[in-house]
């Protein structure tokens, strides 16, 4: 097999690349580990920023999501039961971020690569990339028990943090920066209709939680676990009870329903300073995880593969392989602030130090000033709805 892109990976990343890919005439294939029915069931992130959603508008990706996405302007930030509202809309003349699942953007995105000829190849796992210093790297790959090879002109590597593209970057070429929080999010899906139309972030001496949504009928929520919990160790009615007192505030009713999906993730930051090596680019998970607590891990994805279509068209129209070599250094610049946006949002919001102690006096006094200082509410907002310029 032959193409112009091999793209290892059918997350929001590969998926994105290969029609921004096509619009420029590109020709790529993609890989995919699992099944067609499995990515396109896999929960995940909800929260899309204005950039996400401007580039899937410009792809012509975006018809469902604006008939069932939810177009959001403010959050909630609550502390000890005392919740303040962000208007971030306003306070970014106009910028929105939408709910709409991953799951759904992936369905999206894969309808319209099939219809648009890009051929995606399910259940089908690369093993090793060869000839990474030369003009004709090759992807290995098995697919129904056979060894196979993809030959291309460049390859990407859009396959998640446990893939195997940033174990082909040379060991000494790059700088690995890690941080393993101390806690872990509980998730739920229920059928419950959404207590609040805004999200509202929670600080309780218990921990902090979060209330999202899906939909007019389906709520999303979390709750900081400890490291090593057990999905078994909480049953429904222990979840929902958890969630009350920790989103309490005065005069407002949690809204309980059937849960029909549950799992603890752990919390991570993680980066490495070079995205690139050869003709192998890397992008969204595969180079990055930020935690949750910022919404960022699926719009940063996005924001890589925007920037590497651009260099592969530069290079294949001009013959010129500057945007290319520039990649990880015009990466960087965004995920070292989402970075930074992530890690703030985290030790912000979250139980990391007993309450009352001094550590938590510094934490309230950072969410105080949010509610007496325009200029940080709008640092948090400009970052929240993703920055423009970078
Ligand atoms: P993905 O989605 O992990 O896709 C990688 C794909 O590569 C495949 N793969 C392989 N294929 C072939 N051969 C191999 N050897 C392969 N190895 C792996 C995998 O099967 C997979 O299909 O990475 P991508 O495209 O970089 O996208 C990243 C996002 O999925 C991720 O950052 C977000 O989900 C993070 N995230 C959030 N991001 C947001 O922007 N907003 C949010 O509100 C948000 N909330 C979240 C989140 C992630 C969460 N979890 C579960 C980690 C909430 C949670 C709870
Ligand atoms: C979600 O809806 O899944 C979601 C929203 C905001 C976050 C994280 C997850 O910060």
């Amino acid at each position: 097999m032959k193409t112009q892109i091999g793209i290892i990976g059918a997350g929001p990343a590969g998926l994105t690349l290969a029609l921004l890919l096509q619009k420029q005439g590109i020709n790529a294939v993609i890989l995919e580990n699992r099944s067609r029915e499995y990515v396109e069931a896999r929960v995940r992130a909800g929260l899309l920023e204005q950039n996400t959603v401007d580039l899937f508008d410009e792809l012509n990706v975006s018809e469902r999501l604006h008939k069932e996405g939810l177009a959001h302007h403010g959050m909630y930030l609550s502390f000890d039961g005392v919740r303040h509202y962000v208007p971030y809309t306003k306070l970014t003349k106009g910028r929105a971020t939408t709910i709409y699942g991953q799951q759904e953007v992936v369905k999206d995105l894969i309808k319209a690569c099939i219809e648009r000829g890009i051929p995606i190849h399910f259940e089908t796992t690369a093993t090793a990339i060869d000839g990474m210093e030369t003009s004709s790297p090759t992807i290995q790959f098995t697919q129904n028990g056979e060894n196979q090879s993809l030959t291309c002109d460049f390859v990407a590597a859009c396959d998640g943090y446990h893939g195997i593209g940033r174990k082909h970057l040379p060991k000494d070429s790059y700088n690995e920066y890690r941080i393993e929080y101390p806690f872990s999010w509980l998730g739920i899906l229920a059928y419950a209709p959404p207590s609040c139309d805004e999200l509202i972030y929670s600080y309780h001496e218990n921990g902090f939680a979060l209330l999202s949504l899906r939909s007019p009928t389906v709520s999303r929520l979390y709750l900081q676990v400890d490291n090593g919990d057990k999905i078994e160790n909480w049953s429904d009615t222990a979840i929902w009870d958890e969630l009350e007192k920790r989103l309490h505030t005065e005069g407002w009713n949690l809204q309980r329903g059937e849960i029909f999906e549950k799992g603890i993730t752990p919390m991570r930051s993680f980066m490495i300073d070079k995205m690139q090596h050869g003709r192998l680019f890397l992008a969204g998970d595969a180079a990055h995880i930020v935690p949750p607590t910022g919404a960022k891990g699926l719009n940063l994805a996005v924001a890589d593969v925007k920037i590497l279509a651009k260099g592969f068209a530069s290079y294949f129209k001009k013959k010129n392989i500057q945007l290319l070599d520039n990649y990880t250094k015009t990466c960087l610049k965004r995920v070292w602030r989402v970075q930074d946006f992530s890690n703030f949002m985290t030790y912000l919001m979250h139980k990391q130090a007993p309450h009352g102690s001094f550590e938590y006096h510094l934490q309230k006094a950072k969410f105080d000033y949010i509610q007496y200082s325009k200029a940080q509410a709008m640092t948090i907002a400009e970052n929240y709805v993703g920055l423009k310029a970078i």
